[in-house]
């Protein structure tokens, strides 16, 4: 039950070419998301929730520098001057666009210069010998950080006002699916992974969890039944939240999704600078861990927790293996799941029966990131690496985990075990939910 999916051996060659891509692909993304604005757009802030998008592309470009320049590759600093300025922890959200930030000609420059240096240091590296080194894993953490605020700026066009400067084609359609729900059985499986090569610490270690039977939705909920959960009343019904939901329903005036306005009997919704009509059949998105719960409970449900999602991802009943993905143990390709921003929206239900797991869910990776009801900790044994200030200072109950990924979200930065968290109040990250249930009495042997 604990067999780890099979990890190929790769030569420091090839980890090469694929540090290579993967840095490439997410500065491609980086460098669209930036350059689809005029200057003006690039400083500001669209959101306070939000940084600027000149200061996401020079934090990740000084963060690249920092691992990869300096600490893997040993050399002189390109600008250790600022630093302090592209500390997440040293200034809030709200507060970056007063810095002195660099422009967004200088943050362009910066970013290349650094990435010229990265890709000398990558020709050079062993790429073993430290723990940072063995398996590429720096570099893969660096391009997974990346590609975490490239998802980061694509929220903050989401937020940004004025027209449509992004354009994708839509996702594949859905396909009705044989059931709603499907049966996860009851014992153990093996949850996190001690061997995936590029999983950060807080998907470490692998470790057995036992999960009671339960019914896992197949797909998520829709903006068709969200809208009934709406029209029945409930964001004006106290008994389907939460104590600290309602609070939150309540001082912030929650009506619906973020991005949606009704009119008459219709509800719109702003995407990316279109208004078009809510489509029922999609994933609804833009929802808090609080609505989703106060939608579970309504619909006489509730959120799976972070074990029974994962379980329902990876645990394979014919061999009572994890497996890397819903999938199997390849990559994600574009016929398994909505990812990489390819299309910038959620696919609907039944869009890649390829990317189903073994009991039938679908979707779980891509789409959207999925609400869970567990609180983000560190599994036993722990061990923050390489610096603390990713997963550990966040472990405790003001965080709920997210899985899964999004439309926006980059292969390299989702996997079966891979871990999302945020507050439970936010709503501008790609985030939907899927229900799950306890088995009624004599309904699982
Ligand atoms: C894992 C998405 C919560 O954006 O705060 C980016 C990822 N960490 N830079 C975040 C991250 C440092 C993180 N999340
Ligand atoms: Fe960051």
């Amino acid at each position: 039950m604990t067999t780890p999916p099979p990890i190929p051996e790769i030569s420091p060659e090839q980890w090469r070419s694929r540090v290579a891509a993967v840095l490439t692909r997410a500065r491609d993304r980086s460098q669209l998301l930036t350059d689809a604005v005029d200057d003006d757009d690039l400083v500001r802030q669209h959101s306070p929730l939000m940084s600027p998008l000149v200061w996401d592309l020079a934090h990740v470009g000084n963060q690249e520098e920092q691992w990869l320049v300096r600490d893997v590759g040993g050399r002189a600093p390109v600008r250790q001057d600022i630093d302090h300025l592209y500390d997440a922890f040293k200034h809030a959200r709200a507060d970056r666009p007063s810095l002195p930030l660099l422009g967004p000609a200088d943050a362009r420059s910066y970013v290349r210069e650094v990435r010229d240096k990265v890709l000398d240091v990558l020709s050079h590296s062993p790429l073993e010998g430290r723990r940072l080194l063995d398996q590429a894993f720096a570099f893969g953490m660096v391009a997974q950080h990346e590609q975490q605020h490239d998802e980061t700026m694509l929220a903050t066009h989401q937020l940004r006002a004025g027209g449509a400067v992004l354009a994708a084609a839509p996702p594949p359609p859905g396909t009705s699916l044989p059931s709603a729900e499907v049966l996860v059985p009851g014992g153990p499986f093996t949850m996190g992974t001690s061997t995936e090569p590029w999983a950060l610490d807080n998907e470490r270690p692998d470790h057995v969890v036992q999960v009671a039977p339960f019914f896992m939705d197949t797909a998520a909920v829709t903006n068709g039944a969200y809208m009934a959960f709406i029209d029945s009343g409930g964001y004006d019904e106290a008994a389907w939240w939460s104590a600290a939901g309602w609070a939150h329903r309540q001082a912030a005036g929650l009506t619906a999704p973020r991005f949606w306005q009704r009119e008459g009997d219709t509800w719109w919704r702003l995407r990316f600078g279109i208004r078009e009509q809510v489509p029922p059949s999609e994933p609804v998105v833009h929802v808090s861990f609080h609505e989703a719960q106060a939608y579970a409970a309504w619909a006489g449900r509730r959120l799976p927790t972070e074990a029974e999602w994962e379980k329902a991802a990876r645990w394979d009943p014919a061999t009572g293996r994890s497996r890397r993905y819903p999938w199997g143990d390849e990559d994600p390709g574009p016929q398994h799941a909505n990812l990489g921003q390819r299309h910038l929206r959620p696919a609907a239900a039944g869009a890649y029966p390829a990317g189903a797991s073994p009991l039938g869910v679908h979707q779980l990776i891509g789409d959207v990131w999925e609400w869970t009801s567990s609180d983000f900790g560190g599994y036993p044994g722990f061990t923050a690496f390489p610096y603390p200030e990713y997963s550990l200072v966040f472990f405790g109950p003001d965080y709920k985990v997210l899985r899964g990924g999004s439309f926006g979200s980059d292969a390299v930065a989702v996997r079966g075990t891979f871990r999302n968290w945020d507050y439970p109040i936010r709503r501008q990250i790609f985030a939907g939910f899927r229900c799950a249930r306890d088995p009624a009495p004599g309904e699982v042997r």
